[in-house]
Order: structure tokens, then C-alpha cells, then sequence
């Protein structure tokens, strides 16, 4: 599949913001996949599909959490705002017959990270983070250093996000700290 064909497969599930989002995330994983020597076709896919079930409805995604046993449980302790990717991945594998476990794992894991991520899941992960739209505190500095380095960018966007989580007196999610603590190991060597 072709990045305009996924991006019109896309299209329709989204708001128009949702989708210029989509389209700024595929953009700067593709230069992230030049700089750091990622398969561009795989990346292009994962970041095109990667918030495809942004806007199902909680009941939805709560139903395909609760139906597919390979969709963890214990992701309806946490807040819905984790269900999507996870989701998003079985509905694009049923519905395109995308069977890539390196783009669906990109996906399935794009919000939370989690240990031992894989070159593509990282790219997605952070041009997520990064994509020139996004405007959270300290993203600047997140940009930085992942032009600079694709783990050093993946561990100041994990750190950030747990900062900004614990601020906001929420839960975190157990892959974010195996992704952090991987990340940080990387970085302390
Ligand atoms: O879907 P997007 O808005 O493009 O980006 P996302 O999938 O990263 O957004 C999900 C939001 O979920 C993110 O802004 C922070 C929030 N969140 C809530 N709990 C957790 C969490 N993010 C992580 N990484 N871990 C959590 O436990
Ligand atoms: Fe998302
Ligand atoms: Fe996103």
C-alpha cells in the first residue's frame, strides 16, 4: 500500500485536524526513517493508520477490548485515551488485511511505547510526539535531540509524558515505564 492510498483509507475516519495531524505525523516519521535507516514503506503505513480508531466511541472500544483475547485487559484500568491504538491495529488488520506485525505493533503501541520497542514503533512514537503541530510544554527540546538522536527523543518524550501525567495526578500506564526505563538505561551508557 501506497502512502496516498492509506491516507485516503484514513481520511473518512477522521475530523479534518485529526487527519492534518495524520499527515504531519507521516511527514516527519519519513524523515525520521531517512535519518535513522527504517523501511519507509512500513513506517509511511503505521503513521497513516496509527489514530484510525481515534474517534470510535469509548463503548466501541471497550467492546474490542472485552471480545479479542489478544487485546489486553487490564487496558480498561487506565484511561480510554490508551484504547485506541491497540483497537486501531485489530480493525486495520481485519479491515485491510495489513498483517505486518512490525506496522501493527507500531501502532498498537504509538501512545504508551513499551519495552524493546523496534526501530519502526519507535519512529511512530516519536513523530507523533514531535510533528511540527504539537504544542506541549517542553516539545521544543523533544524535537531537538530526536534530530539528533531517535532514543535520546523517545526518552525526553517519555519523561515528559510521565512528568505531565504525575502533575495531573494520573495513573500511568506499565509499558510507558518499561519504555522510560529502557530508554533511560540507553541513554545513562
Ligand atoms: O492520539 P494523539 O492525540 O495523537 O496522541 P496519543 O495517542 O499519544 O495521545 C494519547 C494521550 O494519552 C497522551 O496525550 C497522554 C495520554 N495518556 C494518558 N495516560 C497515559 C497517556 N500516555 C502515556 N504514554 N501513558 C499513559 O499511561
Ligand atoms: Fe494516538
Ligand atoms: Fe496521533
Amino acid at each position: 500500500m501506497e502512502r496516498s492510498e492509506a491516507l485516503a483509507k484514513v481520511k473518512p475516519h477522521l475530523k479534518q485536524e485529526r487527519y492534518e495531524h495524520t499527515v504531519r505525523v507521516v511527514d516527519t516519521a519519513v524523515k525520521l526513517s531517512e535519518l535513522n535507516g527504517a523501511e519507509k514503506e512500513k513506517v509511511e503505513i503505521a503513521a497513516a493508520f496509527h489514530d484510525y480508531a481515534k474517534y470510535r466511541d469509548k463503548e466501541e472500544l471497550e467492546r474490542w477490548i472485552l471480545k479479542e483475547t489478544g487485546l489486553s485487559k487490564d487496558l480498561l484500568q487506565y484511561h480510554h485515551e490508551l484504547w485506541h491504538g491497540p483497537v486501531g491495529a485489530y480493525i486495520v488488520k481485519l479491515e485491510y488485511n495489513i498483517t505486518d506485525k512490525e506496522i501493527l505493533n507500531a501502532i498498537t503501541f504509538h501512545t504508551t511505547g513499551r519495552k524493546n520497542m523496534s526501530l519502526t514503533e519507535k519512529i511512530v512514537f516519536l513523530a507523533d510526539y514531535i510533528e511540527p503541530g504539537r504544542k506541549f510544554p517542553g516539545v521544543e527540546e523533544v524535537r531537538d535531540a530526536a534530530w539528533k538522536s531517535l532514543n535520546l527523543g523517545c526518552y525526553m518524550a517519555l519523561k515528559n509524558t510521565i512528568q505531565f501525567l504525575m502533575s495531573k495526578k494520573q495513573p500511568i500506564y506499565p509499558d510507558t515505564f518499561h519504555a522510560y526505563n529502557d530508554f533511560v538505561t540507553m541513554e545513562k551508557k
